[in-house]
């Protein structure tokens, strides 16, 4: 089956459960909220549903039910390569079925026809400072996509119908995962390759297009697939995809709510981490090894320098998880396993990081989770192949996520999740409770 036919299938099936439990068991208390919850960002609060992804504090990021070995593992692969397509994965988190490799060539052909990405979004990007940030430069440029929204027309048809609004944001959302990445590699060209544009290449799948269109190497394109498919989704209360979820929540159409999302990805706690952390390590080398090697003892100094500024460590800590992420784990193997990579000075002084920053972090005693999260690791093979603007990282992070939330709100607008509006009270209220206790 095709996949929007598989995914009406599964979204029809799947409604009657939601609709059961609000309906019979609507009052059945998941959790309390506490006061320190309250100020301290809803931390743990169960309070969204998705099943895309789930995030286990210990084990790490499952998607659909599939750890990351298992998920590269089950996917059927790129032509010669060890790692699967980014489409094949699209397919995978939209229904949660493994797709047939007949399934992945529609999904491939059909992702060619979408990825076309009109001349006005080019035009609106260059017409930016080009000392943007990169950042900038790609929520404006999923922004202006919004004026062809197919779920904005079908709003506006005066024909909208609950029952039907997920097709539209469907069309949307499987439109902007297949931009996406052109629109990226657009970027990249005109900020740090003179704007010199390299064309699609119509044979190739998204990760390969990627590589391709930034004129890198064909290792590179497993990188892209990788990199692409580790950073797609870590369930729903993270900033870019809670984002999405609640600006998409107004019925502002896919467009709106990811470049609201990829706003949220740019901040410093959350996905321009990856960038903070390949600046903070080679301001290290620069610093401390002039003339000599990294040892353990300089890196604890400049991690204690760090700390001791008021400063967080970057690509350490997690909200959620309380040991090393997997993804980390798996760029580390990536890492590992390739020739030149695993030599590397720069990869090196990362995995020299990993031994000496848990501990630190333990000893100052604040940070719960003192491991690695998936952007201590992720700059130094886009260095290692060099891509070294470091400032565009969080671009590569933003074309992967796009995965998760456009599947996300899919499925939102197919179970008719409501407009988002939790409560707020006043401190004086806080204080009084807290008396009462
Ligand atoms: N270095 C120093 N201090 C840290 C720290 C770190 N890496 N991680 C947490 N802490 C501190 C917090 O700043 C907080 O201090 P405070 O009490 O003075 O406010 C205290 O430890 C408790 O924080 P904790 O509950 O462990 O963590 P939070 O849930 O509040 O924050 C993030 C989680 C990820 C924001 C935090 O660990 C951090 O700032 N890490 C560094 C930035 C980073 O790597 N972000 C990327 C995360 C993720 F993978 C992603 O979204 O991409």
């Amino acid at each position: 089956m095709a996949l929007k036919e598989t995914l009406k299938q599964k979204i029809e099936e799947h409604r009657p459960r939601t609709t059961r439990l609000v309906k019979e068991f609507g009052k059945v208390i998941i959790d309390q909220v506490t006061i320190d919850q309250c100020i301290g960002g809803a931390r743990d609060i169960r309070c969204l549903v998705t099943d895309i992804s789930y995030l286990d504090p210990q084990e790490g990021i499952r998607f659909r039910g599939k750890t990351i070995p298992e998920t590269f593992e089950a996917l059927p692969k790129a032509a010669g390569s060890d790692y699967p397509t980014v489409e094949s994965f699209w397919y995978f988190l939209l229904t949660g079925e493994v797709p047939t490799q007949a399934q992945v060539d529609e999904v491939v052909a059909e992702w060619k026809v979408r990825q076309e990405v009109p001349q006005y979004v080019f035009d609106a990007i260059r017409a930016l400072p080009r000392d943007s940030h990169p950042m900038v430069m790609l929520s404006v440029g999923i922004l202006a996509l919004q004026k062809d929204s197919k779920f904005a027309g079908f709003y506006n048809s005066g024909k909208f119908n609950k029952m039907t609004a997920w097709e539209y944001v469907y069309e949307d959302a499987y439109d902007l995962v297949a931009r996406i990445p052109v629109i990226a590699a657009f970027i990249y060209n005109l900020k740090y390759k003179g704007d010199k544009q390299l064309p699609i290449d119509p044979s190739a799948d998204c990760g390969a297009n990627f590589a391709r269109m930034i004129g890198q190497c064909k290792e590179y394109e497993d990188v892209a697939r990788m990199y692409f498919i580790l950073h797609s989704d870590h369930e729903s209360g993270n900033v870019s995809a809670h984002t999405t979820h609640l600006v998409h929540s107004a019925l502002s159409d896919p467009y709106y709510a990811y470049s609201a999302g990829l706003n949220g990805l740019a901040g410093p706690l959350h996905g321009l981490a990856n960038q903070e952390v390949l600046d903070w390590t080679i301001k290290f080398q620069e610093k401390y090894c002039k003339d000599v090697e990294p040892t353990k003892e300089l890196v604890t100094k400049a991690l204690w320098d760090t700390l001791n500024a008021g400063q967080v460590v970057p690509g350490y800590g997690h909200a959620v998880l309380r040991k090393t992420d997997p993804r980390y784990t798996s760029q580390r193997e990536f890492c590992l396993k390739t020739p030149g990579l695993k030599d590397d000075p720069l990869f090196k002084l990362v995995a020299m990081i990993f031994e000496t920053a848990p501990g630190v972090l333990m000893e100052h005693g604040k940070a719960k989770n003192p491991w690695p999260n998936v952007d201590a690791q992720s700059g130094v093979i886009q260095w290692y192949y060099g891509l070294r603007e470091w400032d565009f990282y969080t671009v590569l992070f933003g074309v992967g996520r796009a995965l998760g939330c456009m599947a996300n709100i899919t499925w939102d607008r197919g179970l008719g999740y409501a407009i988002e509006r939790p409560k707020s009270v006043t401190t004086p209220m806080l204080e009084k409770w807290a008396e009462e206790g």
